[in-house]
């Protein structure tokens, strides 16, 4: 621990911006840092600086460990009422013969292909059909769990909830309710995006404002569920509309504690009504995680996931604040691939996930959704033979 404060003395006192090193001081003694803390990082600091510090965060925190669990996502449809500038995947009711929608026997029969698999998890999130409702929902959910209790069932975001209650004529409160006495577990941290209206208005007018994803999380956390939030970057919103983010959820993180990780999403730019718009480079992206190690503090976890950002960029990222790379996911999931992102079919089996994460020499800890350990790779020198041939 000495030699680690010392190591970051020498970075304070090699820098010549004196409120840089008051932000660094700061986070050595382990306090809150200011919006304007938060801005004038994005602004100000270099990649070194801010992943050293968010590098002593981390290890604060979670020592070496880096997690990761066994889940598979289900995407029950990319037909959706909105029209989200972003979106690479959905299609209009209009032109549903372009798209898909799963049955509940086709949602199940996925969770069947996975009955001798050890995964914990199934991630079920897509867009908002117009004719799909809560009861539907509610019904595959019961499906699930009747055939496979132990399977976390984490899905549906505040875009999709808010449709379906609206519709079923149900305030928050009594639909995540029901949804929970169906099954549903947790909320993924889709559809936050950026919460500023003047950035909302121009990348998703017509889905669920702020307020509304918000509303939709504190229920949940007030009903005990636990949930995921992500933010949308590197488009056309400026520093401050993304500390302007991050203070909403850490607010609100302080008030509920329910948010288990935050996880920034890189926007992709194939195919989609934004793609004249740049995509954020690899030393922006990295600073992005370095900045929200540095200013989610009430938040235990920093996931970055890898079908979006790639696997070796995803890897790079546990030196800058990262803890957590999602799972072996294992689908179908289309949502990055049609926007651009090199993974096409993202899949990675267990050992891959345990070398990516030792080849930075960190221990690969698998978990369930709320983070309890499973198992502690690090011990050993190949992930079992056996064990494989079931992933
Ligand atoms: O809300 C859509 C994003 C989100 C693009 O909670 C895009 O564990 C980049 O939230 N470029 C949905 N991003 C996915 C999501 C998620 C993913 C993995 C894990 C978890 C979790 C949540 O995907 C959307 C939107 O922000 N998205 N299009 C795009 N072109
Ligand atoms: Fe629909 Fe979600 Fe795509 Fe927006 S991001 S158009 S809500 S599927």
């Amino acid at each position: 621990m000495v030699d680690r404060i010392n190591s970051i003395e020498v970075l304070i006192n090699k820098e010549k911006n004196t409120a840089l090193q008051t932000i660094a001081g700061k986070v050595v003694d382990n306090k809150r840092l200011s919006f304007d803390d938060g801005v004038l990082l994005f602004k100000e600091a270099s990649l070194p600086f801010v992943g050293t510090l968010a590098n002593f965060v981390r290890e604060n925190k979670h020592g070496n460990k880096t997690y990761f669990n066994r889940n598979f996502h289900i995407e029950p449809t990319n037909i959706c009422v909105f029209s989200c500038n972003f979106c690479s995947y959905s299609r209009l009711y209009a032109h549903r013969e372009e798209g898909w929608e799963l049955s509940l026997e086709d949602m199940l029969k996925i969770v069947k292909e996975y009955d001798n698999q050890p995964v914990t998890e199934v991630h079920i999130v897509g867009g908002v059909h117009p004719k799909l409702t809560l009861q539907f929902f509610a019904d595959t959910i019961k499906a699930i769990k009747t055939h496979r209790p132990n399977l976390h069932v984490k899905g549906f975001t505040p875009v999709e909830l808010d449709y379906m209650f609206k519709k079923a004529k149900l305030s928050i409160e009594e639909g995540m309710q029901f949804l929970k006495d169906a099954g549903l577990e947790s909320l993924p941290g889709g559809g936050a995006e950026i919460f500023h209206q003047d950035i909302r208005s121009k990348i998703c007018n017509d889905k669920v404002d702020a307020d509304g994803w918000l509303k939709i999380h504190k229920v949940a956390h007030q009903l005990g569920m636990h949930s995921n939030a992500t933010m949308l970057y590197g488009h056309i919103e400026e520093f401050w509309h993304r500390v302007d983010h991050m203070e909403q959820l850490r607010q609100l993180q302080d008030e509920t504690k329910g948010f288990n990780t935050f996880i920034p999403l890189k926007f992709r730019n194939k195919n989609n009504q934004m793609s004249n718009v740049a995509e954020s480079s690899i030393i922006e992206d990295m600073r992005m995680y370095a900045i929200a190690r540095l200013y989610m503090d009430n938040f235990s976890h920093l996931k970055a996931y890898w079908p979006m950002l790639g696997r070796q960029n995803a890897q790079l990222s546990l030196s800058f604040g990262v803890n957590d790379i999602d799972g072996t996911i294992d689908d179908t999931t289309k949502i990055y691939s049609m926007a651009g992102s090199e993974e096409q079919s993202p899949s990675m089996t267990t050992e891959e996930l345990v070398q990516l994460i030792k080849q930075v020499k960190r221990e690969p800890i698998e978990r369930d959704t709320l983070y309890n350990e499973i198992k502690n790779y690090s011990f050993e020198q190949n992930v079992l033979k056996e064990e494989l041939i079931n992933t």
